[in-house]
C-alpha cells in the first residue's frame, strides 16, 4: 500500500476487477460503450445485461463518449454502486494525454458521486495495445497530482503477473509517498 502526499491510499492488487469491493469499478471502454471484449465483457457478463442496456441508452441520448472521457452506469449484480466507463486511447492512434485524461476523469467522477473508493484496471493495455509501463507511469502521474475530495482509496487491479510486477515497480519509483 502506498500512502500519498495528497492523502490517497493506493493499493496494487492482482486479480479480477469484477470481484473487487469498491464503490465504483472503472471499465476500459470504447466510445460506443459496446462491451464486447476484455475487461468490459467480463464486467457485463458478471454484472448483467443492465450495464449494456444503460450504456446503449447513454450513447443514444448523448452520443459517443469522447476518447479520454467517462460515462457512468449502475453496476448490476456487482458489489460496486457504479461502473465508470473510461474510454482510453488506442496505442499509436490517439495520444498519451487521452490516457491521462481518462484516468483523471474517472477519479473526478468518483468524487462527483461522493464515493470513497474506486477500482481501476490498466486502461488501454489490452486490446488498445499500450505497454503496461507507459500506462503505469501515466497513472502514477495522475495519482500524484490529484486533489481528492471524498475519494480516499484507489485499488489498481491487474489481471496478469506481468502487469502486476510492472505496476508495482513503476509505482515504487514514481508515486510520491508521505
Ligand atoms: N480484471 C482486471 N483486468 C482485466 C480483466 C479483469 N477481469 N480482464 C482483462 N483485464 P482491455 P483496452 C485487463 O482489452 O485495452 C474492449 O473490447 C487486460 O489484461 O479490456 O482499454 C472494450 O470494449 C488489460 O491489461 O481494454 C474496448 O473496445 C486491461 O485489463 C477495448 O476493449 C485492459 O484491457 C478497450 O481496450
Amino acid at each position: 500500500m502506498y500512502k500519498l502526499k495528497n492523502g490517497l491510499e493506493v493499493h496494487v492488487i492482482k486479480g479480477d476487477i469484477t470481484e473487487i469491493e469498491a464503490d465504483a469499478i472503472v471499465n476500459a471502454a470504447n466510445s460506443y460503450l459496446q462491451h464486447g471484449g476484455g475487461v468490459a465483457y467480463a464486467i457485463v457478463k458478471k454484472g448483467g445485461y443492465v450495464i449494456q442496456k444503460e450504456s446503449d441508452e447513454y450513447v443514444k441520448k448523448y452520443g459517443p463518449v469522447p476518447v479520454g472521457d467517462v460515462a457512468v452506469t449502475t453496476a448490476g449484480k456487482l458489489k460496486a454502486k457504479y461502473i465508470i466507463h473510461a474510454v482510453g486511447p488506442r496505442y499509436g492512434v490517439e495520444t498519451d494525454d487521452k490516457l491521462e485524461s481518462a484516468i483523471r476523469r474517472s477519479l473526478e467522477k468518483a468524487d462527483e458521486l461522493n464515493l470513497s473508493s474506486i477500482a481501476l484496471p490498466a486502461i488501454s493495455t489490452g486490446i488498445y495495445g499500450y505497454p503496461y509501463e507507459t500506462c503505469a507511469i501515466i497513472m502514477a502521474k495522475v495519482l500524484n497530482s490529484y486533489r481528492p475530495k471524498t475519494l480516499g482509496k484507489v485499488l489498481v487491479v491487474l489481471y496478469s503477473d506481468e502487469a502486476y510486477e510492472v505496476f508495482k515497480n513503476t509505482f515504487d519509483n514514481f508515486l510520491k509517498t508521505e
